[in-house]
């Protein structure tokens, strides 16, 4: 599972756990630089309370579904997507209030890669008398891939999205758009842009498709937007392309990828062209690929998809720093 597939296509099963999971979808793309978080509370097997974390600073998973559930807590199972903190930071520690309130069993997902907290959450539970179960659950494992990477390298996790032909290519001729992909396929990066803190193109792309970069859904407002940003050496682009509109949210012009880091996403969507995705594969700054394939090929001479590398990259097995995010052709 990986972080795409999981806001794509969304928790699928009914367990207690998986409602827990659904839960922590809520809080996704609002959480920075927090992980997104989800909880529920059952008891004599009936739902007593659910919660997630909202936004830093908010309450987090646990204490919020510990609050609705009040005094019914007493001898319940909490079910969390990640493993409970125990300090203080915005917000005081989940441990505490879940010794208050009495609860019996905590079960938890992945452990939190916050190094204040790693592992010291479950050992404070333990050590007051409750069960606990970590159960390294693939899901809760891909829902805070963001923040893994970003709470670890002070990097932001990297999804390169492409689509291609059949053959690999990008586009029929150099400097013309050619649409591939269908309304599925549409759907998916429009998600993928509403959950991610920022979208990244090169100069390349905004003057050839002077795209937007807004998450937009043709039977739903999206919920949030993400920053823009354009890769742009030569400063090619200017304040008239669609992606420098003066809105809410914020675009940024760029020149390098030290500056990328700096600006301190924890979760960025870069969208092509082939120059952008080829220097940050050759970077080995791509932490997922999400790579559409539509049924149409376009020739030998259409625009390849990767330029030159240097070496091989193998995607899957070999290269840890890559997964393959397969998505189905339009
Ligand atoms: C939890 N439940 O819902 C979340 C947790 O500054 P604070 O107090 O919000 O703490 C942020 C840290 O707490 C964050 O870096 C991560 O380690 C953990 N997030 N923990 O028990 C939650 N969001
Ligand atoms: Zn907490």
């Amino acid at each position: 599972m990986s972080f795409c597939r999981l806001i794509c296509e969304g928790i699928q099963g009914n367990s207690w756990f998986d409602q827990a999971l659904r839960e922590a979808c809520k809080g996704i793309g609002f959480t920075y630089p927090n992980p997104p978080v989800g909880c529920v509370v059952v008891k004599d097997n009936q739902l007593i309370a659910t919660g997630y974390h909202a936004k830093a600073g908010e309450l987090h998973a646990e204490a919020k579904a510990l609050l609705e559930a009040g005094e019914t807590a007493l001898g319940s199972t909490l079910y969390v997507t990640l493993e409970p903190c125990n300090h203080f930071g915005r917000t005081p520690p989940c441990t505490q209030e879940i010794i208050k309130a009495g609860v019996k069993r905590v079960i938890y997902g992945v452990a939190d890669p916050n190094p204040h907290v790693t592992g010291h959450g479950a050992q404070v539970l333990r050590e007051a008398g409750i069960e606990v179960h970590a159960i390294s659950h693939p899901d809760a494992e891909a829902l805070i891939q963001p923040f893994t990477k970003f709470i670890r390298h002070k990097k932001p996790y990297v999804i390169a999205k492409i689509a291609t032909s059949l053959d690999g290519k990008i586009a029929f001729k150099p400097g013309e758009q050619t649409q591939m992909t269908g309304p599925d396929s549409r759907r998916r990066v429009h998600r993928m842009r509403e959950a991610c803190d920022a979208v990244l193109v090169g100069s390349e792309t905004v003057l050839v498709d002077n795209p937007q970069l807004t998450a937009r859904f043709d039977d739903r407002p999206a919920q949030r937007q993400p920053a823009r940003i354009v890769l742009d050496r030569r400063h090619r682009t200017n304040p008239t392309h669609q992606v420098y509109a003066k809105d809410s949210v914020p675009s940024y012009c760029i020149s390098s990828l030290d500056e990328l880091d700096s600006l301190g996403f924890m979760s960025v969507l870069v969208e092509g062209g082939g120059q952008v995705l080829t220097s940050f594969l050759e970077q080995n700054r791509v932490d997922e690929l999400a790579w559409f394939t539509a049924p149409i090929l376009l020739g030998n001479q259409g625009v390849p998809a990767i330029g030159n590398l240097s070496k091989p990259l193998k995607l899957s097995g070999g290269a840890d720093f890559l997964t393959l995010s397969s998505c189905q052709a339009a």
